[in-house]
């Protein structure tokens, strides 16, 4: 059997401090937004569903995720009147949680001697770079040997915002000058990661547009050439989407799905406005599982998805566990 490390069960009183951030953080406290106090002593009638659908629908839940809370908090709290706003969180709580846990699936790094290659993809502005530093340091932590490849050449700023990151965490960075090719950089940073024993290459990439065929085109490319060099690699093409984008979150991850192939999704700034609702359903829509969660711009402000710990910040009821 070779060692694993599942970066999932690491320093629970981490994860309880995270909790306690995401929960502040997540819609600015509010969760997802949903009030259920005005349930108390209603019955779930045709006026009460339509009210909670309104909400759902507020908190960028889409419409078919909506109908499948509403008939799971129909299923838990029964036909008679709703007794307390308690037990209205945990059914709420629990709905959630049911969507969200498939797709609870933490990404495990075999140490197996093999580079582990993750190219990070998505458009410009949505939290790569930063999670690029923020899982570096990470890693590094749990003792992984980490390189970093500034795939992104299209700015000087990205490929230097890359380097500080790597200097930041005492870690190597693979770079050309802007405007070389980003597959060829890709390419380099295989070979050095190979040649040095390092565990995991952790690769930009370009923002690009997910409309852009061109761009499409060249993601493309810099997958078949990581192949090259390893025909497993690259071993998770991760997607970071920026949650506060609400519907347009969803248009854009299930593009870059159909263009390559997504094996997980990272989602950022879960502080920034969004409210939550994106991740439901993106978790309804799609069979890709979410690897972390970003809540701000520090390197501790991203931790392991957490389906339980997330339906509970959205829902506003304690910590699970
Ligand atoms: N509030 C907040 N800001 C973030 C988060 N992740 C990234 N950012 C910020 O978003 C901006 C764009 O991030 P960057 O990593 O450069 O995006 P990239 O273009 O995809 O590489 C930067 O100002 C980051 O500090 C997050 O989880 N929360
Ligand atoms: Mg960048």
């Amino acid at each position: 059997m070779r060692a694993m490390t599942d970066l999932s069960t690491a320093r629970p009183a981490a994860r309880a401090g995270f909790f306690e951030r995401l929960k502040q953080k997540l819609n600015r406290g509010l969760g997802l937004g949903v009030a259920l106090d005005w349930l108390v002593g209603r019955k779930l009638d045709e006026s009460v569903i339509a009210e909670l659908e309104d909400q759902l629908l507020i908190a960028d839940v889409g419409i078919e995720t909506t109908e499948r809370i509403v008939a799971g908090l129909r299923r838990r709290l029964g036909r008679d009147a709703v007794a307390d706003a308690a037990g209205a969180r945990t059914a709420l709580q629990q709905t959630l949680a049911e969507i969200l846990r498939p797709r609870a699936q933490p990404l495990v790094i075999p140490r197996d001697g093999r580079p582990f290659v993750i190219l990070m993809i998505g458009v410009n502005g949505s939290g790569k770079t930063t999670t690029i530093g923020k899982l570096a340091r990470r890693y590094r932590a749990e003792g992984l040997k980490v390189l970093l490849a500034a795939g992104d050449t299209y700015r000087a700023a990205a490929i230097e915002q890359l380097q500080a990151w790597g200097t930041r965490n005492d870690v190597p960075v693979v770079a050309q000058q802007p405007g070389a090719d980003s597959a060829a950089v890709i390419f380099d940073a295989l070979q050095a990661a190979q040649a040095r024993a390092i565990d995991v290459v952790l690769a930009d990439t370009a923002g690009r547009l997910q409309n852009q065929a061109g761009l499409m085109q060249e993601l493309a490319k810099v997958v078949r050439v990581a192949s090259r060099l390893d025909p497993t690699a690259p071993h998770e093409k991760m997607l970071v989407l920026d949650a506060s984008l609400g519907q347009n979150a969803i248009s854009q991850a299930v593009q870059f799905h159909q263009a390559v192939g997504l094996t997980g999704i990272t989602m950022t700034k879960l502080d920034g406005g969004g409210k939550g609702g994106v991740l439901l359903t993106l978790a309804d829509r799609l069979d890709v599982p979410f690897r972390y969660i970003g809540v701000g711009e520090d390197a501790a402000d991203l931790d392991v998805f957490d389906a339980d710990q997330f339906a509970a910040a959205l829902a506003g009821t304690a910590a699970p566990r």
